[in-house]
């Protein structure tokens, strides 16, 4: 690309991002125009007193969150937002700094540290959209299970094994009893200014309820396969139960100011076709009737799920968020014939990726990119990021994303599908 020969600017803080020669031009015209200059399109991390002006997003016409919301909605952007699952974590050593003085669920239950930790990979690495700091495990603690955070990863001593378990569950109030998650939105709102998309987020009932009665992820959750064999209905009450606790957790983070939310239902490709259509999807439907999102995109994140996507086509999500074993341009296709909708995904790079070097990471992102055109997708990685990849990966995956612009895109493999009709503002 040509827009390649821009200048390297200093960003937020100590990092440095590549701005496009063009992007510079057009955000120092609109920054010029409301009388900050040198903003140059980047939003300027400060304190609540901070003005926000006009802050166009890296390579594109539109302010980050414009940018997230079209691709959301399906309609046509310059390029694909970027942003990556679980990008507050382990491989920022300012996140490692905070944590070697406070414990994992310090602090989710701090705001103040939330939001800190929250705002690191995006001081470091300027994405197009922050997702808050907590757990999908935050809720199950609300709704009275305690929760340990080791090194193993999470802990729940009390599991769900009878009926009794699930009636002496609480329908906790979100305000009430994670009021700090809200209170952590609303901070990071009003940090990164209206023009950058806050998300919000929790685990799909399926997933939930994986830890919920196998108490930990490290055993493939034959507890709660048992479950839905053996006591099929004890089940589907447990998701109930989740499901209306989660879709008014969610709502209270629109309400808070989440510009959209994700469900992580990272287990669901544990189940054939037929269960996840008996259990998971019912209980997701559920949640997505219950929050009332309107026109906030609701996105469904699901792993190694190649065959339920036509089902998770049904949830009522905006956006499907799939993982690395997905071809998009295939599925978007089988989308559009099914269903009649073109359909905004998010992903897919394989975060082991990020284990290569730089050149690799950028094909990576080409590649996932070609596969729709840059269009209705926001480019994610197809799971978390892993702890221990180096931030410099993690900037390529960042800073390629950004560079690939419309021309650039929609030559890609998938240009015939992104022909087709996009459903207008679909959220
Ligand atoms: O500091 C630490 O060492 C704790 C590691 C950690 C982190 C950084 C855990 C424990 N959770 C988190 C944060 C987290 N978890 C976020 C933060 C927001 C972000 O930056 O994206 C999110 C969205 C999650 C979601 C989450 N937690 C999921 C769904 C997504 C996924 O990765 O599959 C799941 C399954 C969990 C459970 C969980 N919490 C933590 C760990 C290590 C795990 C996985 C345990 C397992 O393997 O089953």
């Amino acid at each position: 690309m040509g827009a390649m020969a821009g200048l390297r600017c200093p960003v937020m803080q100590n990092t440095s991002l590549h701005i496009p020669m063009a992007v510079q031009k057009v955000s120092e015209r609109r920054a010029g125009q409301r009388g900050c200059r040198e903003s140059l399109g980047f939003v300027i991390i400060g304190s609540e007193k901070t003005q926000h002006p006009y802050m166009l997003a890296p390579g594109s016409q539109f302010d980050r969150k414009t940018l997230f919301l079209r691709a959301c909605g399906g309609q046509t952007t310059d390029r694909a937002p970027v942003w990556m699952m679980r990008q507050a974590g382990r491989y920022l050593p300012e996140y490692r700094a905070v944590r070697l003085k406070h414990s994992f669920l310090e602090v989710c239950k701090t705001p103040e540290l939330a939001v800190e930790v929250s705002l690191q990979p995006y001081r470091a690495l300027g994405m197009d959209a922050v997702i808050v700091f907590s757990d999908i495990l935050v809720p199950a603690e609300a709704m009275g299970l305690p929760i340990t955070f080791g090194d193993a990863g999470p802990e729940l001593p009390e599991k769900i094994r009878h009926r009794s378990h699930v009636d002496a569950l609480r329908d906790f109030d979100p305000e009430r009893d994670t009021g700090f998650l809200t209170e952590a939105i609303a901070q990071l709102c009003r940090v990164v200014g209206p023009e950058v998309p806050v998300l919000g987020f929790a685990g799909a009932p399926w997933t939930l309820a994986c830890y919920m009665v196998d108490g930990s992820g490290r055993t493939g959750f034959p507890d709660t396969k048992r479950m839905l064999h053996a006591q099929p209905d004890l089940l589907r009450e447990l998701l109930r139960r989740i499901a209306r606790n989660t879709a008014r957790y969610l709502q209270a983070q629109l309400a808070a100011g989440a510009a959209a939310v994700q469900l992580f239902d990272t287990w669901a490709g544990e189940l054939s076709r037929e269960d996840y259509d008996a259990f998971a999807l019912p209980a997701v439907q559920q949640v997505v009737n219950e929050m009332h999102a309107g026109k906030a995109p609701v996105i469904y994140y699901s792993k190694a799920s190649s065959h339920l996507l036509e089902s998770a086509a049904r949830t009522g999500a905006t956006v499907l968020s799939v993982d690395w074993r997905v071809d998009m341009a295939e599925l978007r296709a089988t989308l559009l014939e099914r269903t009649g909708r073109l359909w905004p995904l998010q992903g897919n790079v394989d975060p082991a990726v990020l284990y290569g070097a730089e050149p690799e990471v950028r094909t990576a992102v080409r590649l996932a990119l070609a596969q729709t055109g840059g269009q209705a997708h926001v480019l994610n990685l197809g799971h978390g990021i892993l702890p221990d990849v180096s931030v410099e990966s993690a900037r390529a995956f960042i800073q390629a994303g950004q560079m690939v612009t419309e021309s650039a895109g929609a030559g890609g493999v998938a240009g015939a599908v992104v022909a087709a009709p996009i459903v207008p503002g679909s959220v």
